[in-house]
């Protein structure tokens, strides 16, 4: 027996073809995408979406970190809007789908409920947040972050890239710093929907990930001090050597991460060395550990074990070290009500599913600060992601835009 409204699907070609067309923006060197946050890249593909918005009927509001949001009308003026979206910025060398599937599945489900002239009681509100990747400026989840009160905007106006250039000028700079206050927005609700960015679903030939936590996170920024010195001409002996330095560190970083199995990660993708020539001894190493767990005291133990030993490491070869936490974020606990109407929503559609933590960290984990809160996840081939070789099915895409627009219409409450 059919469930009611599970023939209720969402236009996938639509849906499909947006993702292609947002694609061609900000292209990388692999296939898939550089459209870094506040780049001009990224503000061709905050112009399209917009467009896209307002041809939906959508009312278009964009606060003072330059995230967006577009307001479908609900029926109660009163009622508080459900949010619904994610990121259209990527990491420089990104794939197609992550953010920008949640932003674009977020459009289909409004453009969905204008084709069935479905009536909600709360609005809908599509989202792009900005600067979640933190790839060009640190930490993730930035404007995200000052909408939950966990930044301040001067904090996030002050962030640069490795080329000095300032938050705030660069969101000048495009012209996309918004009037609204960051924050001032009230959520019933807000629902995310992503790639899953690991292999867990496509092992398991699973279609829907049902997100009920998100693990925990600290972006750790060492500062090695080491002496320049001729590469040829240095006596082993003399050297001060901070490139040294990091190589114990990020072996040891590997160490603590799989001494702290299971659910326990720990790694290192961006080093600077200054003066980065080949034949000068480093006098600088800049890096940022990323360690993650869902288990808070596993987390906390691993950073403080890491920054013991790097101190020890450093100590030993009298290289001088500092650190800086640059980002960080407790491991969350989505809604349990919103997750159980996204389990329920895979189930009416007959969809394959199965409850997951999030190994990345979404918008979604600082809107859980000030919401209810929850995600919706969709394979990805290989468990790729960060990649320009990141890759979903056109069917799972659907797949998990289906449930997200019978979650939000849930959550939104259909007026008949
Ligand atoms: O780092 C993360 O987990 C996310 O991709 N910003
Ligand atoms: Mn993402
Ligand atoms: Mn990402």
């Amino acid at each position: 027996m059919a469930a009611p409204g599970e023939n209720m699907r969402v236009n996938s070609d639509r849906l499909w073809d947006a993702l292609m067309d947002m694609a061609r923006i900000g292209p990388g060197i692999a296939g898939g995408n550089n459209r870094q946050t506040l780049t001009d890249a990224d503000a061709e593909g905050r112009s399209l979406f917009q467009s896209w918005c307002e041809a939906a009927g959508l009312t278009m509001g964009v606060d003072k970190m330059g995230t967006m949001f577009a307001t479908r009308a609900g029926e109660d003026p009163d009622a508080l809007p459900v949010y619904v979206g994610s990121h259209l910025d990527t990491q420089p060398t990104g794939g197609k789908f992550d953010g920008v599937l949640g932003v674009l599945a977020a459009l289909e489900v409004v453009r969905t409920m204008n084709d069935l002239n479905i009536r909600t009681k709360h609005p809908v509100v599509v989202t792009n947040w900005a600067n979640e990747e933190g790839a060009r400026f640190a930490p993730a989840m930035l404007a995200s972050g000052v909408f939950a009160g966990v930044h301040t905007l001067d904090y996030a106006y002050s962030r640069k890239d490795p080329e000095g250039k300032t938050y705030g000028d660069e969101l000048q700079r495009i012209g996309w710093l918004g009037e609204e206050e960051v924050g001032a927005r009230k959520m019933h609700a807000y629902l995310e929907y992503h790639i899953e960015q690991g292999p867990i679903l496509e092992a398991e030939n699973k279609t829907i990930g049902v997100v009920t936590h998100c693990q925990g996170l600290w972006w750790l920024e060492f500062t090695l001090t080491g002496r320049e010195a001729h590469t040829g001409s240095t006596p082993m002996t003399m050297r001060v050597n901070a490139g040294l330095a990091l190589s114990r560190i990020v072996e040891m970083v590997q160490t603590v991460a799989m001494e702290s199995q299971p659910d326990a990660v720990g790694g290192v993708g961006q080093v600077f060395f200054s003066p980065n020539s080949r034949n000068v001894l480093p006098g600088k190493v800049v890096f940022t550990v990323d360690i993650r767990s869902p288990d808070l005291a596993k987390l906390n133990a691993m950073r403080a074990r890491i920054e013991a030993e790097a101190a020890e490491i450093c100590s030993a070869i009298g290289v001088g070290c500092s650190v800086e936490a640059v980002g960080h974020f407790d491991p969350v606990t989505f809604d349990p009500g919103l997750v159980d109407t996204v389990r329920r929503s895979a189930e009416k559609l007959g969809l394959s599913h199965r409850d997951i933590i999030s190994g990345a960290g979404h918008d979604a984990c600082w809107a859980a600060k000030v919401a209810p809160a929850t995600m919706i996840m969709c394979p990805c081939v290989g468990g790729l992601s960060h990649n320009e070789a990141e890759e979903i099915s056109k069917d799972w895409a659907s797949a998990g835009c289906d449930v997200l627009f019978h979650a939000v219409v849930e959550t939104a409450g259909l007026v008949e």
